[in-house]
């Protein structure tokens, strides 16, 4: 059996970064799906806040997605996920940063105000920085992509990916668009889905689509 366990939840977005990284890495590992709306009592006793994804490594649990991944990296360092020197892994670390401090707070953001519209204008204007801030801060500024550090995929790209992936279903949902001119998250995106780690992962549009429905109480 192996020693590395992931205990998930097969629509978390959190919890697939770490399936990708495991997958980039080609680590064997062992699969445990947890049924978030009725938690086991061990549950808690690994997962102090209570949420996925969490994994067990000889004995001992990590959680929380950003730190798994960056302990992944650092007892499987190859392939190595992370860009060489101390100044890129900075980068990387600040744009895992940017994208749970000001990505995701925009985007739940909508979701939250979309039935009010000067409040959806609003957050629908502040997710366009957002994307555009990603594209000419970040994208553009780091490499040629296709990568946001060029060639190979690091820690940067699994941070984002689950949650771009699952945009799609704002644009359905919410009728927002990416801005026209992001033309590198597009490829970047684009690239991303060629990969065994999105692949193997992705649960597809419909299923995006008809969770956040179901959690926003909309109809079908
Ligand atoms: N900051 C956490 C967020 C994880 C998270 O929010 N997971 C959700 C599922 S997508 C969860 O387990 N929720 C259960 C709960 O809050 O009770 C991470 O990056 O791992």
């Amino acid at each position: 059996m192996s020693t590395l366990e992931l205990i998930s939840y097969a629509a978390c977005p959190y919890a697939q970064r770490t399936r990708m990284v495991l997958i980039e890495k080609g680590l064997d590992f062992t699969l445990m799906e947890v049924d978030l709306s009725n938690k086991p009592d061990w549950f808690d006793e690994i997962s102090p806040y209570g949420k996925v994804p969490v994994i067990r490594h000889e004995g001992r649990t990590i959680y929380e997605s950003a730190v798994i991944n960056e302990y992944l990296e650092e007892v499987f360092p190859t392939p190595s996920l992370m860009p060489a020197g101390a100044f890129a892994r900075a980068q990387a670390r600040i744009w895992m940063h940017y994208c749970d401090a000001y990505y995701l707070p925009a985007s739940f953001k909508l979701s939250a105000v979309h039935k009010d519209p000067s409040m959806k204008a609003e957050a629908v204007q502040k997710l366009e920085d957002a994307f555009r801030f990603l594209e000419n801060e970040g994208l553009r500024k780091l490499s040629d992509g296709p990568f946001w550090f060029g060639e190979k995929v690091s820690l940067v790209d699994t941070h984002y990916s689950p949650f771009l992936e699952r945009f799609a279903a704002y644009e359905e949902i919410f009728g927002v668009r990416m801005p026209a001119e992001c033309m590198r998250i597009r490829e970047w995106l684009s690239a991303m889905a060629l990969r065994k780690s999105y692949q193997d992962t992705t649960r597809g549009l419909e299923k995006h689509i008809n969770g956040m429905r179901r959690r926003l109480g909309l109809a079908a």
